[in-house]
């Protein structure tokens, strides 16, 4: 204990006792993360002294202007995922492909990592909090070097998932699959420490968090939806609030605490949605479902969906449990489930006359 708190360090090597077999990777590999997380927000907490705000001129592969912070954070985790060891494949928002760890050391290393290094980046220059979002994975290849199929897991196959919230204060939130932990960096000894042990999200909030500005796009059962939130009515509380910072990492992190609904559904420029699934709706599903809430597409679970590709993006329902399935209950009643990339395949196939699909 530092002055009487218990640090993120300390925390992990109690809770490694929680996993018998476990020999210190993923305690290492949580460490990693933590230490290139107080390296960001060091250069968050300064952006606007330093020339480091605005755009590098560069695009993402999803098309993003790169902002200095983005590519500054994502060399700074790998870089710590790198001399950790711990890890042989990073698979993050601003590289088209996954990056194979080369060290001999990390080649043989048995887990992945999949991060968004600097989520709602947008907002850097403008104050408002941005997040670190990170979901761990065993691999499931047993020799050779890792691949792409190791990284293609459902979200049910985490092992830790977290985030970093940097905000008035800088937070890390993270799940081992028991329970929900938050500590806050105390800048003057500079360590996370537990400030929200086993983190619940109220099972029903009275904040929707969604860019109403889409709404003519929207799908009819999130316009349901909006408009339930909307009407009078004392007995359930509503109106309920609107809130929406253009940061998944705020907003979800306000509802965690306060209990509320975050939606990022279909829209006309997002068809599939805008969020990534391997790096922003798994770790977010595996840490609100860990403290108690829900989270899916409108029709199915967040966590079991098959991943087909690395920057897969899927609309997100997430927060409070009876918030999300009052929003389910508007999709099924007003809107038509989409087919799966599976169900697109078959029926492809179909059209083409190839009765039966391919076995
Ligand atoms: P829009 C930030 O770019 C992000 O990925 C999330 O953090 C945020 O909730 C969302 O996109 C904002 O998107 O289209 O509402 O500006």
């Amino acid at each position: 204990m530092v002055c009487g708190v218990k640090t993120l360090g300390q925390f992990i090597i109690e809770k490694q006792a929680d996993f018998p077999y476990a020999k210190g990777e993923l305690s290492r590999l949580l460490r990693d993360i933590g230490i290139a997380a107080k390296i960001v927000n060091r250069e968050v907490n300064k952006a606007g002294l330093v020339d480091i705000l605005g755009d590098v001129g560069t695009t993402n592969i999803q098309g993003e202007e790169q902002k200095k912070l983005d590519v500054y954070a994502n060399e700074q985790f790998i870089a710590a995922l790198t001399s950790g060891g711990e890890c042989c494949i990073v698979a993050t928002e601003e590289e088209d492909e996954i990056i194979h760890i080369e060290s001999p050391v990390s080649q043989n290393a048995k887990y992945i990592v999949c991060i968004d290094p600097l989520d709602g980046s947008s907002n850097i220059d403008v104050n408002v909090a941005v997040g670190t979002i990170f979901s761990i994975y065993r691999r499931k290849s047993v020799e050779g070097l890792a691949s792409l199929q190791d990284v293609l897991q459902k979200g049910t196959e985490q092992v830790a998932a977290g985030y970093v919230i940097y905000g008035s204060s800088t937070m890390l939130v993270y799940t081992t699959g028991k329970g929900v932990n938050g500590f806050t960096l105390d800048p003057s000894i500079g360590e996370f420490c537990l400030s929200h042990p086993q983190m619940k999200i109220p099972e029903t909030g009275y904040i929707y968090s969604v860019n109403e500005g889409n709404y003519v796009h929207f799908p009819d059962g999130v316009k349901k939806y909006i408009k339930y939130c909307q009407v009078e009515d004392v007995s359930t509380k509503r109106p309920y609030t609107s809130r929406y910072i253009g940061s998944m990492v705020g907003d979800i992190h306000r509802n965690l605490i306060k209990g509320g609904i975050y939606i990022y559904p279909t829209t006309s420029r997002s068809p599939n949605g805008k969020l990534r699934l391997l790096y922003e709706c798994n770790p977010m599903a595996f840490i609100i479902e860990q403290a108690g809430g829900k989270a899916s597409t409108g029709f199915d679970r967040i966590l079991d969906i098959n991943p087909a590709e690395l920057h897969q993006r899927v609309p997100v329902f997430i927060g409070s449990k009876n918030m999300v399935e009052k929003a389910e209950e508007m999709m099924l009643i007003y809107t038509e489930k989409p087919l799966s990339v599976e169900e697109k395949v078959e029926s492809k196939l179909e059209d083409l006359g190839v009765v039966g699909g391919i076995d």
